[in-house]
């Protein structure tokens, strides 16, 4: 019988069966089939209480570690941690690279205080990514995301303490799932939720995930460009073919940087994030 793995915990997978029972599958120390390692997420073929086939992946997200997803919905508060452009758009460009679909939910608009929420709902909404701000006190848009998650296999991802957990609990209050402080003195969330663990409920499988004190993007400068949001505006080619859209002349990105096209604002990120990246060669110096 077909299943889905939903989580990996102390030695055991917890694999959801077509009609809906969940077993735990013992792979006697071996997370390896086919030289591949299983993750959550993953379709398998289920026999004697063992795995006896895994289906070819549809994509995988390596950190945090699922496969077959739909939807990643990026979770970013406005206040406790701050809200950060910068990283979104790195968020953006991961799950983009990944081949992805990406939800914006911004989360504690009760904290904030001056934020333009509607600057950056209308910057996003520009490039067709949904954003929804959503505080846990507000109970009013939880049919409305339920209803995007529905028949989809959906993640959480973002920095510890922004609320991935606390979304998922007012969505389903039955999972319950351990949410933690958001230390002032640390200037940042504890990590609560130490593992990926996939839930289901109603034709919804929603991942948590271990949030992030810092995400390393693993592009090259060279691949960036493909997958930064925002470039998707701009239909033109530059003069140079593998134009980095930096230094270059005749550059059809910074034309459109200067006519408001592009906002600014994304491009310095994109700068930012470039400035961080190594050249495809340079691993091999
Ligand atoms: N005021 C306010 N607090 C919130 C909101 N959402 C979450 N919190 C609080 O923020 C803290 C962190 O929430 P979590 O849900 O544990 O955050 P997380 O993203 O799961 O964190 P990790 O598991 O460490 O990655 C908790 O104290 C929550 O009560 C919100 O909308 N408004
Ligand atoms: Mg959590
Ligand atoms: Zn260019």
């Amino acid at each position: 019988m077909r299943g889905k793995i939903l989580s990996y915990i102390a030695k055991e997978f917890r694999i959801l069966l077509e009609d809906k029972r969940i077993i735990s599958v013992s792979p006697r120390g071996k997370i390896q089939f086919n030289n591949q390692t299983l993750l959550v997420g993953d379709n398998v073929e289920i026999l004697d209480n063992r795995i006896e086939k895994v289906y070819p992946r549809k994509n995988v997200l390596y950190r945090p570690k699922i496969a077959n997803i739909d939807l990643g919905i990026i979770v970013m508060s406005l206040s406790q941690p701050n809200f950060s452009s910068y990283l979104l758009d790195k968020f953006l460009s991961l799950l983009n690279y990944c081949n992805i679909m990406p939800l914006i939910v911004l989360t504690k608009d009760d904290l904030m205080n001056e934020i333009d929420i509607d600057k950056i709902i209308l910057d996003y909404k520009q490039i067709g990514i949904e954003i929804i701000v959503k505080n846990k006190n507000d109970d009013s848009k939880i049919e409305y995301i339920k209803s995007l998650l529905k028949d989809k296999v959906s993640f959480v991802i973002g920095q510890t303490g922004v609320g991935k957990s606390t979304l998922i609990n007012t969505l389903f209050p039955s999972f319950n799932l351990k949410e933690g402080e958001y230390s002032k003195a640390l200037n940042r969330g504890k990590h609560q939720t130490k593992e990926v663990r996939l839930l289901y409920q109603d034709g919804i499988y929603i991942a948590d995930t271990p949030g992030f004190s810092s995400l390393e993007l693993k592009l090259y400068k060279d691949e960036l460009k493909d997958y930064f949001p925002f470039f998707s505006l701009i239909k033109e080619n530059c003069y140079f073919l593998n134009c980095l859209h930096d230094k270059e002349t005749n550059c059809k990105i910074k034309e459109a940087v200067k006519n408001n096209i592009i906002p600014l604002e994304h491009y310095q990120n994109y700068l930012k994030l470039l400035s961080e990246l190594i050249y495809s060669h340079e691993r091999y110096k």
